[in-house]
């Protein structure tokens, strides 16, 4: 099979398609009892990441089950900072544990060193997911924006406001750099060996853009992501570039024209009616189906995807506007791919 015949890629890359393509943000994980089964035979969540035969099972599983026209390669953001040298574990039920990096002195302990070897294999099991996936489907390498993952290292995991993020940004400016271009680079390099391994489209998560105040938007996330593009591009620059700057509302248009992405994740932080008009003469939109209505009300969240296929011109990706939840029941989710198959 030929290039062309891979629906998802050919949207990205602007060419006609038969019908609107649609893959699901976290579309691997805990809703699937067969992730459960596979996830119960490793202890330690980024010990199965780092299992390619079973990172490469994980991606394909939803695609087995529900069809969907992409495959994102199953690992997670932080294994980014955690190749750095950076300490991150994660407990059941409470997400990812990062021991903090907030000083100069601290962030001297990162390097680069063992970078490349580290990520191995996530790059293998891109390998094997690539051999295996049918031809038609299109192989989805992802990265945390350097944002997103200062978040995480700063904070030391999650956090309901991110407070200690910003006040460190914002009195400490030289440590905040440093560490924001020592992200950058890792994560360029981690796209590109991605890249290089099998991923045919790079999907970038700042899935903290919204609390970034409006006058650091440009230093924060969009003159980062436009550095990255530039060094994948240079390498790379046939390969797709999507970018989703969660919850950043009408900045959005500004973050898909300066970063010169290929396409943006959108959510309803913006209307329909904005991405309509101010996103899709610039690029290539996705979305932005509701997921908690995927999980809580089936009439609602078809309703809300015929809404989504009827309001948008080509080229478009359907998925959704954040990931999918743990308590999703697998009936509305292949109720909705049903529908998406006959759009
Ligand atoms: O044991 C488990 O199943 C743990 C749950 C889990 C899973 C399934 C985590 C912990 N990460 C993942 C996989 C993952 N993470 C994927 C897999 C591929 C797929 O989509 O099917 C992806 C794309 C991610 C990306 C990711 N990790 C993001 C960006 C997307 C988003 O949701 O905003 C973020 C913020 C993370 C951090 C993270 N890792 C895990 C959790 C629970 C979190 C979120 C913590 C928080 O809410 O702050």
């Amino acid at each position: 099979m030929t290039i062309s015949q891979k629906r998802l890629l050919n949207v990205y890359q602007k060419r006609p398609v038969d019908r609107i393509p649609f893959w699901f943000m976290r579309q691997a994980g805990r809703y699937l009892p067969e992730y459960k089964a596979l996830r119960a035979t490793t202890k330690g969540f980024l010990d199965f990441c780092y299992t390619p035969g079973k990172a490469s099972e994980a991606t394909l599983q939803p695609i087995a089950r529900f069809d969907m026209d992409g495959a994102i390669i199953f690992s997670d953001i932080l294994v980014v900072p955690h190749a750095l040298g950076a300490k991150v574990t994660f407990e059941e039920g409470r997400g990812p544990i990062v021991v903090p990096i907030r000083t100069q002195k601290e962030l001297d302990t990162l390097s680069t060193n063992r970078f490349s070897a580290h990520l191995e294999p996530v790059y293998e099991a891109l390998r094997i997911t690539r051999k295996s996936l049918p031809d038609d489907k299109t192989l989805i390498g992802f990265c945390g924006a350097p944002w997103t993952l200062a978040c995480y290292i700063i904070e030391g995991g999650s956090s309901r406001d991110f407070s200690m993020v910003k006040q460190t940004a914002v009195s400490d400016p030289v440590f905040f750099d440093r560490l924001m271009e020592l992200l950058g680079r890792a994560v360029a390099a981690h796209a590109i060996r991605q890249i290089e391994s099998g991923a045919e489209v790079i999907q970038i998560f700042d899935s903290w853009a919204g609390i970034v105040p409006d006058e650091y938007f440009d230093r924060w996330c969009i003159a980062p992501m436009k550095q990255i593009v530039q060094a994948i591009r240079a390498v790379h620059p046939e390969v797709p570039i999507i970018g989703f700057p969660r919850q950043c509302g009408e900045r959005m248009q500004r973050y898909a024209q300066d970063t010169n992405i290929n396409a943006i994740n959108v959510d309803h932080s913006v209307s329909m009616e904005y991405v309509r008009h101010h996103i899709q003469p610039h690029c290539v939109a996705q979305g932005c189906l509701d997921p908690i209505l995927l999980a809580d009300d089936k009439e609602a969240m078809l309703a809300q995807a015929r809404e989504i296929l009827s309001t948008f011109d080509k080229p478009f990706v359907f998925n959704l506007s954040h990931g999918i939840l743990p308590h999703t029941p697998i009936e509305h989710v292949q109720a909705l791919c049903d529908v998406l198959k006959q759009a």
